[in-house]
């Protein structure tokens, strides 16, 4: 990762097994399949994780990623998915360092479909290999949360990635430090809130939120939270310090729901916008600006997000006719 350039590079969010609309994205910011990879003259990607689980083509997708990363055409940080599998396929003292409850199998389900025995530990093998952060000077990437202090520790340690086994192990040991550093850096930051609930996808009352880390300020808690219930008004028990530093924060994760990708502020960039729910994969297309403009973001809308406004368009042709 000694090389990367502090410009001309595609930010693509979380993929999830869309790989029908990876190539789409690919194909729109100029790359082509040329040699067996994904290439472009004069750019590279940067993914920030989040390849496998939920979608359609999790084999495909991987195909993708990991051809361009190693025929150096694409970099990437590690997502909690690809972090969640690492745990999931670890046996340390006979048992998984992520649990194979029910929950965590169905969130899993579509890539151990998706994958032969085989193929699946050599993919958990080079995840291990996967940064969990980069920081060049000129811009900051991570999957959630970026969080200086923990950056600062893993430095300090001299880790970036899950190829150390103790490392591993703490991490999956939730009173271990390490627990707590990766956590936030590949799932972000969460606040239980007692007595204020939402449901969430799967119709499950939830009093756990995600939080807009990124903002600043003491604001309403339907603000600076995810799903949290817009007739509450709230503040936060807590201030929002915002981000620190002064260079482009590149991150995913979030699954924003807007109907086109949108900066969350000149500096800070979430580039997950929810292929795997009817949103969207979104790519922004830096060229070393520091700061971030509204216009230079591509997307591929998800299949059947295309599906359903091909019918919109057909019926309105039709009333039109
Ligand atoms: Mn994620």
């Amino acid at each position: 990762m000694n090389k990367i350039s502090s410009s001309n590079l595609d930010f693509i969010g979380d993929i999830h097994g869309h790989a029908d609309e990876l190539m789409e994205l690919l194909e729109k910011l100029g790359y082509s399949n040329s040699g067996g990879f994904y290439q472009h003259p004069s750019r590279k990607v940067f993914f920030c994780g989040d390849f496998i689980d939920r979608g359609p083509k999790v084999k495909e997708a991987l195909q993708i990623v990991k051809g361009m990363i190693v025929n150096d055409s694409a970099y990437t940080v590690i997502g909690n998915h690809e972090y969640n599998a690492i745990c999931y396929h670890t046996i340390v003292d006979g048992k998984p360092l992520r649990g194979h409850s029910h929950e965590n199998a169905k969130q899993h389900r579509y890539t151990l479909e998706a994958l032969a025995h085989d193929e699946l530990q050599e993919y958990i093998s080079w995840f291990k290999t996967l940064p969990i952060y980069h920081d060049n000077g000129n811009f900051k990437i991570v999957h959630a949360q970026w969080e200086q202090e923990y950056v600062d520790q893993l430095q300090a340690k001299a880790i970036n990635d899950f190829s150390d086994e103790r490392f591993l192990i703490e991490s999956a040991n939730k009173s271990a430090a390490e627990y707590k550093l990766v956590d936030c850096l590949l799932k972000g930051r969460e606040i239980q809130r007692p007595g204020i609930y939402f449901r969430d996808k799967g119709g499950k009352k939830r009093n756990v939120y995600r939080i807009k880390w990124w903002k600043q300020g003491k604001l309403l808690s339907k603000d600076a939270l995810f799903e949290f219930p817009q007739d509450n008004d709230e503040v936060m028990p807590f201030e929002l310090m915002g981000i620190e530093q002064s260079v482009p924060l590149f991150f995913g994760h979030y699954c924003l729901k807007d109907e086109k990708p949108v900066l969350q502020s000149n500096i800070a960039c979430c580039l997950d916008f929810c292929v795997a729910k009817n949103g969207l994969l979104a790519a922004y297309r830096w060229d070393g600006e520091q700061e971030l403009v509204p216009g230079k973001f591509l997307q591929a809308d998800s299949r059947e997000k295309q599906m359903s406004l091909t019918a919109q368009e057909d019926g309105a042709s039709i009333l039109t006719a």
